[in-house]
């Protein structure tokens, strides 16, 4: 058993995505181990000096089986849309979970992007010309447990002037929400004040959506 176990695992680790050519990357092609977790760079001098332009990189992060890959974004600045980062869900390049490029570091607010099985291939790519100071991306494994219990809102403070609302429990934990959802949040009405919403972290899989509703006015949001 354990024999036909590490077969299947080298037969798997030669289909890294087809025909790849490296070039411009640190190192060859990376196989990590997010168990371990760790930073991925676009190259060393991230954040002091630019990239190479012509890089075409690839990671395949690998978590235990049973567990998934979570990758947060921790420095961004590319040459966008030309240079970009692609997440694949998987081995191969078949299935994109995020196409990410932008070319400011401090406003960009990275989500937590989850594969759905226990592998996630990031690739770097920058066109002929035209460079910036790249980026850094963390990532960890992380329990596949989901939660299917709505978060809550805390406010801030007793006059509820501000807060914050999470969709599920343990969401700071890197837990995920379960299928099937339905989660409502009323604020109450605070005399001669409105409310300024913030989003700050958004990551949906796809056919889930974020709506938020003042009398018959909506705004909808959804991110893959
Ligand atoms: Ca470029």
């Amino acid at each position: 058993k354990t024999t036909l176990a590490a077969w299947l695992r080298c037969l798997c680790l030669v289909d890294f995505p087809a025909n790849v050519q490296q070039s411009n990357c640190l190192g060859g092609l990376q196989r990590l181990s997010a168990e371990a977790g760790g930073e991925i760079a676009s190259h060393s001098g991230v954040g002091t000096t630019n990239y190479s332009s012509n890089s075409q990189c690839y990671w395949q992060l690998d978590a235990p089986p049973g567990k998934r890959v979570i990758v947060r974004f921790t420095y961004m600045d590319l040459e966008s849309p030309n240079d970009r980062v692609t997440l694949y869900d998987g081995l191969t390049t078949s299935a994109e979970i995020a196409v990410v490029s932008a070319n400011d570091s401090v406003d960009y607010e990275s989500p937590r992007f989850v594969s759905s099985a226990n592998i996630l291939t990031v690739n770097f790519y920058s066109n002929s010309q035209f460079a910036r100071k790249g980026f850094r991306l963390e990532y960890n494994a992380t329990v596949s447990a989901n939660s299917s219990a709505c978060g809550s809102v805390t406010f801030d403070d007793a006059s509820s002037s501000s807060g914050m609302i999470v969709s599920h429990p343990g969401y700071d934990q890197n837990s995920l929400y379960a299928a099937s959802m339905y989660c409502n949040w009323t604020l109450p009405s605070v005399s001669r004040k409105f409310y300024q919403l913030y989003v700050g972290n958004v990551s949906l899989g796809n056919g889930d959506c974020l709506s938020v509703n003042q009398g018959t006015a909506s705004v909808t949001g959804g991110s893959s």
